[in-house]
């Protein structure tokens, strides 16, 4: 299978985050994608790549124009400034308050975010602009060079990302702009499979009202885990888009026989609805030792999932999500690749 890399995710590495009341190391840095790229070495997985440039305008069929300026500018405001620290969110419209767009940097970044957890550095705009190019090369592999399969190795990761907001240490919702492109090539109906520990947010709210692109999603039951406010089974879609989004949240403890059970149902939905490609939101988070999630999927599993998904018989473009046990991150998503090639 051929993987598409950019070394640019460098570029991006936050400095801490808040959790259970202490400042941490980011769990999401630099060195999960370097692990994932020596285990593709390692196991010859195939050619690696470099990303070609397809510019900002597909990117901009997926992010407003406004969220696009302010992420692209805020690092540059912040600097400007004498600070030195990462450029961190606290402020965000809820309940009672007016979603109106402030002028000052901090009350922008408030309306372009929902958490604390998409910090800002020097090279994040770079690194994630170059994490979209990953996924549309890999696109363009499938769809210009009729490739079978492809593997965007993207970081930062995107299923979190929405329309004009980032959060959940995602800034670009890499998957979906590879969907759209797929559309905008001529494709008419795209599936997204998001096996990611969290539930894919952004993803399901960019195409919530739409038919054209199915979103499946098995996660962490959102009443007790990230995002929290969605991602619940009653979730199906609205307007047109309504019966083309189907979540499947889990209890934490889940292993591999509760959760191949909802894989199961994903893949008869993605059958029912015949896509001409299907994207799946590779996150391994679900790994047994994962330090921040609560499901028991075991690195065997992976070759399964990847079998799994191999018998829908479509062609098949994989990016790169989340996945924090470091050590382990390399063996489980290249077991997903690589079982989806036994086949
Ligand atoms: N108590 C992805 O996997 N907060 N994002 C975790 C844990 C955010 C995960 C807090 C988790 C975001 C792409
Ligand atoms: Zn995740």
């Amino acid at each position: 299978m051929l993987t598409i890399y950019s070394d640019d995710h460098r570029l991006h590495h936050g400095r801490c985050e808040l959790i259970d009341g202490q400042l941490k190391p980011c769990f999401e840095m630099p060195s999960r994608a370097d692990h994932v790229l020596q285990r593709v070495k390692a196991r010859n997985l195939g050619p690696v790549l470099a990303p070609d440039d397809f510019g900002l305008a597909p990117v901009q069929r997926v992010h407003s124009a406004d969220y696009l300026e302010f992420f692209k500018g805020a690092w540059q405001r912040w600097a400007a400034t004498g600070s030195e620290g990462d450029l961190l969110p606290f402020t965000w419209p809820a309940r009672t308050l007016r979603s109106i767009k402030p002028t000052s940097l901090h009350g922008e970044f408030g309306y372009y975010s929902f958490d604390a957890g998409a910090p800002i550095t020097a090279g994040t705009w770079q690194a994630a602009y170059s994490a979209a190019q990953v996924a549309l090369t890999a696109q363009n592999a499938i769809q210009q060079d009729g490739l079978p399969s492809a593997f965007a190795l993207c970081r930062p990761p995107g299923h979190h990302a929405a329309g004009d907001l980032m959060g959940g240490y995602c800034y670009l919702n890499n998957i979906a702009i590879a969907a759209q492109a797929f559309l905008d090539q001529g494709r008419k109906k795209v599936a997204i499979l998001d096996v990611d520990y969290h539930h894919g947010n952004g993803t399901q709210s960019i195409f919530y009202e739409r038919s054209d692109v199915l979103f499946t999603s098995i996660h962490g039951d959102p009443a007790i885990e990230f995002p929290f406010f969605l991602g619940y089974a009653d979730e199906l879609g609205e307007g047109p888009g309504t019966g083309y989004n189907f979540n499947y949240p889990l209890p934490a403890g889940s292993d591999w026989a509760a959760w191949s059970q909802a894989l199961e149902q994903a893949c008869a939905q993605i059958q029912a609805y015949d896509p001409d490609v299907v994207l799946v939101s590779l996150g391994v988070d679900t790994f047994k030792d994962d330090p921040i999630s609560q499901f028991k999927l075991d690195s065997p599993d992976y070759l399964s999932m990847g079998a799994r998904i191999a018998r829908l018989g479509k062609p098949t473009l994989f990016v790169m999500e989340g996945g924090y046990a470091v050590e382990e991150i390399g063996i489980n998503a290249v077991n997903v690749l690589e079982g989806f090639e036994t086949v």
